[in-house]
């Protein structure tokens, strides 16, 4: 089967954005291909976390993973800091890795904006992105626009790698992003310029997948839009509508036309409360699947055990990239 690995930060609850981006598709990719899903925690030290909440999201981003129909039977769930190969690779990553290359990657760019002391590790990430993605042989990567270029590092330091220590041939597999077709990138409801963020300090600007439906309701009717009045699927002139069109087709299945041709004209008020319904009827069910698991036993056994596997894998990669580069010394 070909492989796949994606992985999400617990910087903050997911928000419906991770969802239809990227963790959506996980489910979805379970049954035909070999799929390892991670809790990213390293990555999200990268800015500070209070010490106790970052525990916590992470234990709740592992329930929610399952909750939302990840089975551990099929897919191999863990704790990326439970495999310590992910930071062991991530260094001869970035001994490989210029630092202009990481200087330029746009994600670096906005998130160092918006702190006080940018930290090396946050220049660091993408080095450690390429670490969770080659230890595992990955070859499609689900995942949401905005890590498009992240994965074109990845694809280019694995060409630098196989070509340098591969003596012709490929030490590592070069991997493809997996982008849904619409819904790679779901809007902030408050600022249709900018993206959906989980650590966006306006709450308003988000829905997490864990909010109760009456607050599901209050950000969509509270949601941005615009004085055209109808609804149609326009990304440069309506981009608010278009959002809430990417999440309501994401999450009925219906196609855009099919839901612009119904509400095109029935104002804004009905479309808004019609997506409010279909986000509340998506995520009712995994949180109550959510809230069964989050502090079982079950839940940590699954993790447990998925860190043995994932450690099986990531530490026989590990070897390789090490007796490719000489860090080995026994005959
Ligand atoms: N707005 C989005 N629309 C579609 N996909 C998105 N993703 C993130 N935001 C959107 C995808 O979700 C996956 C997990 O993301 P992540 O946790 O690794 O980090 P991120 O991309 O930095 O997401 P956030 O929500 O913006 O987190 P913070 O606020 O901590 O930076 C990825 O596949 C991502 O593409």
């Amino acid at each position: 089967k070909p492989t796949i690995f994606s992985g999400v930060q617990p910087s903050g609850i997911p928000t419906i954005g991770n969802y239809i981006g990227a963790m959506k598709g996980f489910v979805d990719l379970q049954d035909d291909y070999e799929t390892t899903y991670c809790i990213v925690n390293q990555h999200a030290i990268t800015v500070y976390q209070d010490p106790k909440t970052l525990s916590q999201t992470t234990r709740l981003l592992a329930a929610l993973y399952i909750a939302m129909g990840l089975d551990p039977q099929k897919s191999t769930i863990f704790i990326q800091s439970d495999v310590p190969a992910h930071a062991q690779a991530a260094w001869i990553v970035l001994c490989q890795t210029g630092v202009g290359e990481l200087e330029r990657m746009t994600q670096y760019k906005d998130k160092a904006q918006k702190q006080e002391v940018v930290s090396a590790g946050l220049l660091a990430y993408p080095a450690l992105m390429v670490a969770d993605i080659i230890l595992y042989d990955a070859q499609y990567i689900p995942v949401g626009e905005d890590q498009k270029q992240h994965l074109e590092l990845t694809r280019n330091f694995v060409d630098r790698f196989n070509n340098r220590y591969g003596n012709g041939k490929d030490l590592l597999v070069k991997p493809e992003p997996m982008i849904p077709k619409s819904g790679g990138r779901i809007l902030s409801l408050q600022d249709p310029t900018s993206k959906m963020s989980k650590s966006d300090a306006n709450t308003k600007a988000f829905i997490s997948m864990l909010d109760e439906p009456k607050t599901i309701i209050k950000k969509i009717k509270s949601a941005v839009t615009d004085s055209v009045g109808e609804v149609n699927y326009d990304k440069e002139n309506q981009p608010a509508i278009s959002n809430l069109l990417d999440i309501y087709s994401a999450l009925s299945n219906r196609s855009i036309d099919d839901l612009v041709n119904e509400y095109h004209s029935l104002g804004y008020g009905k479309f808004k409360s019609d997506v409010a319904d279909q986000v509340v009827a998506t995520f009712e069910p995994i949180q109550q699947k959510y809230h069964q698991l989050v502090n079982s036993q079950e839940l940590t056994d699954i993790l447990v055990e998925g860190a043995k596997t994932a450690n099986e894998t990531a530490t026989r990669t590990l070897s390789r990239m090490e007796k490719a580069i000489g860090l080995t010394y026994k005959p």
